[in-house]
């Protein structure tokens, strides 16, 4: 880090189709309000204003000012101006904020004027952020949560956000990282008197803490909600030739991404969709009927739809009214691998052609849409219920965190079966060190830069 004081546009680049009614430009650094004063204050800047001038307002305070270019004097704009002095700011630095009129014209000059002043840059993607992480005020996965938050595009990957941005996984790690601690120091104290009798138990304590922490981490690598989350549930729409599963798809797409037809055997790749259903992100897939064929590229087809089945978080098999459906149901489901009776749905399709009834069934027309909002209901039950599986602690979300978690869980491994106490001690310390590089307690600049670039400038 360095000293400088940056600036950036915090709201979206007004653009002619889209001006704001509003624009944000954001400072900071040891600057920031000088910066202010020199842009608020007409010939402010040649008469060579300190910090401490008369101008600047309290801090916290917003204030109506004109905003100035520095060396014409020429009004720019009128708009709200406010300070904060570090260290209680967002970055822990000076910071300063004008809220502008949201034209590309105003946003272009106020920008133009305040790189003028040859007083601070233009921040980097994500450095205001990158700045709160290096003055402490955010772990790494603190900083993500941010990112996630302002990625977010349905309610429950917002949800998420928000607890990651407030700490859920700070916390998590970060007891970890304690427990391991304090099973290393009990372990470094049996090195250090090699002689000496270890008070009984100690050895246990040891083994209970790695034990312990290898099963929390365990338990932490194979929760999937956090990934679902961020990728979307996969559903996978299953069932005989022309039962409707295409239609079904459409239906819930609310538009033609599928080909219909009475033909039996017309799907033929997986389709996928993107949805929002009941605030969780959905990817649903549509499949091949399922049936023996002669034509090589349908069986390719029924392959890829049952290995779809497989690896979907939730299955929907769609069967036809007007056909022999029940019989044919039990004989599907067992074929299908992984099929899971408290989640997945069976929907009996064409209910306008054949009334059903029966029990664990869902009657639909996708040709009508009777039967929709029975069938959204239980598809949001079936996600609720797949997404609660371990709802008390927060779910791993990142990749870069499941890599640092499966050396820290091999690393216990080890230490678990390591013939001597140095090497047990080695081997946990590995672990904390992985642990701590996801929160940033250790600190790796390479990873910095990486996860800093995907934000957004001006965050
Ligand atoms: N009457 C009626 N016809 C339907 C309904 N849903 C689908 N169909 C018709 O059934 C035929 C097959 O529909 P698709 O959606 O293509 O069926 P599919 O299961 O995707 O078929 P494949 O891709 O060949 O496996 C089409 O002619 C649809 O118009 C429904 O609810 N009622
Ligand atoms: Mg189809």
């Amino acid at each position: 880090m360095d000293g400088t004081t940056i600036y950036a546009l915090g709201t979206p680049v007004p653009s002619r189709a889209h001006p704001g009614a509003l624009s944000v430009i954001r400072l900071s650094g040891p600057r920031a309000p000088e910066v202010l004063v020199f842009l608020t204050e007409p010939r402010a800047f040649e008469r060579g204003h300190s910090a401490r001038d008369p101008a600047l307002p309290e801090p916290r305070r917003m204030v109506v000012r004109t905003l100035y270019d520095p060396l014409s004097g020429e009004a720019i704009d009128r708009g709200l101006a406010v300070w904060f002095e570090a260290p209680n700011t967002e970055t822990g630095e000076m910071m300063a904020e004008l809220h502008l009129h949201g034209g590309r014209a105003v946003v272009g000059a106020a920008l133009e004027a305040i790189g003028r002043l040859g007083l601070c840059r233009l921040a980097e993607p994500g450095e205001f952020t990158r700045r709160a992480f290096e003055h402490g005020k955010l772990d790494l996965t603190e900083a993500e949560g941010i990112a996630d938050l302002v990625a977010a595009e349905t309610e429950q990957q917002r949800r998420l956000a928000l607890q990651q941005m407030d700490g859920a996984l700070h916390r998590l790690y970060e007891d970890w990282r304690t427990l391991g601690l304090s099973t290393l120091a009990h372990l470094e104290a049996a090195i250090d008197f090699p002689d000496e009798d270890l008070p009984a138990g100690i050895a246990n304590q040891v083994r209970d803490g790695v034990v312990q922490l290898q099963a929390e981490i365990g338990a932490h690598l194979e929760d999937r909600r956090g990934e679902r989350l961020r990728e979307g549930v996969h559903i996978a729409i299953i069932g005989p030739p022309n039962a409707g599963k295409s239609s079904l798809l459409n239906l819930l797409a609310r538009r033609d991404a599928a080909i219909v037809s009475e033909t039996a055997g017309t799907t033929r790749d997986v389709i996928e969709v993107h949805l929002d259903l009941g605030g969780w992100p959905v990817v649903l897939a549509d499949t091949a009927g399922l049936r023996d064929s002669g034509d090589a590229i349908e069986q390719e087809g029924v392959r890829r739809a049952r290995a779809r089945a497989a690896g979907a978080d939730l299955r929907v098999l769609v069967l036809d009214a007007s056909g022999d459906w029940q019989r044919g149901w039990g004989d599907l489901v067992a074929a299908t691998e992984n099929w899971n009776d408290a989640r997945d749905i069976v929907v009996v399709n064409k209910v306008d052609l054949a009334a059903v009834e029966g029990t664990d069934i869902v009657p639909l027309s996708a040709r009508s849409g009777a039967g929709l909002p029975e069938l959204l209901a239980r598809l949001e039950r079936s996600v609720g219920l797949l997404m609660e599986d371990g709802a008390s602690a927060p779910p791993l979300t990142r990749a870069r965190h499941r890599e640092a978690l499966l050396e820290a869980h091999a690393a216990l491994g080890r230490a678990l079966l390591a013939p001597e106490i140095a090497l047990v001690a080695e081997d946990l310390r590995l672990a904390l060190r992985a642990i701590g590089r996801i929160t940033g307690t250790v600190r790796v600049e390479e990873l910095l830069d990486v996860i800093f670039r995907d934000f957004c400038i001006g965050k």
